[in-house]
């Protein structure tokens, strides 16, 4: 990560740490502290820097930054369950489950999806009620039964269908699954300056599919130690994906082509954007 996104990172887990400080030390909370710590911080960023882009100051925008981490954590907890993808190593450390219990981790991932809306609607954040609404509005739209929870349940149904998934199957069940949370973040600042979150939104719409080939790329190629988390389940569990539908190098070249075309999408912020470009050749080049 580069210097002004491990900046960001900080800012956003000081945040973190301040929101949760007075939720005491009981399990659960332990249990919200371990899960929202560490990571890429990819979604705050992609909020940090639509925010910056839209005048908004980065006071409020921490808002936003770190809801949608807490959202995104509580997705990981919840994914992690043996009832899901049952996975033990989550950003280098025993998952919530092992750590502790599941009934702990099912209590966590719940009360880190509230906590996402409490900070999403924060009236420090957003400074009108008509963004707080929508930005809360269009989380839940983003995280619920038509976005990220449809795409993971389609993700498990695939599991047992008789024939693998398609190549426009997979992207939508993506869009859904892993899309959803980042073109959320992606048009938070915009939605916080009341301003048209449009070019946000194609950008991050391609950038959320080749954060996903490059998930399949590690899942092919990385190694666990490397990515923090375990490798080679999706070929052990002969699931079609990007790299088993396009071929590894293939695959590759779609990501770098989906992030030239984000990259495009941003062209009207000019030389003010070039964070969102940066990050969006990070999301394609990252190990873990
Ligand atoms: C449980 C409703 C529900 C949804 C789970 C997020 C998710 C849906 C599943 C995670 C499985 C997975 C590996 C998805 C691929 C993309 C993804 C979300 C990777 C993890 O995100 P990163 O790389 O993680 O940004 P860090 O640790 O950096 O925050």
């Amino acid at each position: 990560m580069d210097g002004a996104g491990s900046g960001q990172a900080a800012r956003v887990q000081a945040h973190l740490d301040a929101v949760l400080e007075p939720f005491g030390n009981g399990t659960v909370a332990q249990a919200m502290r371990y899960a929202v710590s560490g990571g890429k911080r990819v979604r705050a960023r992609l909020v940090l820097d639509g925010a910056r882009l839209h005048g908004v100051a980065e006071d409020r925008a921490l808002w936003p930054a770190a809801a949608i981490e807490a959202m995104h954590a509580y997705s990981l907890v919840h994914d992690d369950l043996p009832c899901m993808d049952d996975d033990d190593l989550r950003r280098g450390q025993p998952t919530v489950h092992v750590r502790w219990d599941e009934a702990t981790a099912v209590l966590t991932g719940d009360a880190l999806q509230s906590l996402a809306f409490e900070m999403a609607s924060h009236p420090e954040g957003a400074d009108t009620a008509q963004a707080r609404a929508d930005l809360a509005l269009t989380l839940a739209r983003a995280a619920g039964g038509q976005g990220m929870v449809l795409g993971q349940a389609l993700d498990i149904a695939a599991e047992t269908a008789d024939r693998p998934l398609t190549l426009d199957e997979i992207t939508y069940l993506q869009a859904g699954k892993t899309g959803a949370l980042i073109e959320w973040a992606a048009c938070a600042g915009p939605r916080m300056a009341l301003a048209d979150p449009g070019p946000l939104s194609a950008y991050a719409q391609a950038l959320g599919l080749a954060f996903q080939i490059q998930d399949d790329v590690i899942d092919a190629t990385g190694d666990a130690a490397a990515a923090g988390k375990a490798v080679g389940k999706d070929a052990a569990a002969g699931k079609a994906t990007f790299v088993s539908l396009l071929g590894l190098a293939a695959a590759q070249s779609r990501a770098r082509t989906l992030v030239d075309r984000a990259c495009d999408a941003l062209s009207g912020y000019g030389k003010d954007a070039e964070s969102l470009r940066a990050l969006a050749r990070f999301v394609i080049s990252r190990q873990s």
